[in-house]
């Protein structure tokens, strides 16, 4: 399961949900100025600051630039 914790108006929040989108990959957003309580599940299970966090299977991942890396090294097989 890939999950990203995002907020609006975040520009790397949005290239990373359609990086995510363009492989084909699900994901489960956790927007958190729609629900608060977001942020301190977030605040549980990375020390990292900025959005997007996310996660597949349960790892911490980074932000949009590790997760372009990850793209870029061939990483992100679209059978996740
Ligand atoms: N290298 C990070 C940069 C992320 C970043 O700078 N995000 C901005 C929002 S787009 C941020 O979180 N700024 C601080 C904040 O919103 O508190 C990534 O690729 O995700």
């Amino acid at each position: 399961m890939i999950e990203i914790y995002t907020r609006p108006g975040c520009g790397y929040c949005t290239h990373a949900k359609r990086l995510l989108t363009s492989k084909g990959l699900d994901f489960v957003e956790y927007d958190v100025y729609e629900n608060p309580k977001y942020i301190k599940q977030l605040q549980t299970r990375t020390t990292d600051r900025t959005y997007p966090q996310i996660f597949i299977e349960d790892i911490s991942v980074g932000g949009f630039t590790e997760l372009l890396e990850k793209e870029q090294c061939g990483l992100l097989a679209n059978n996740l």
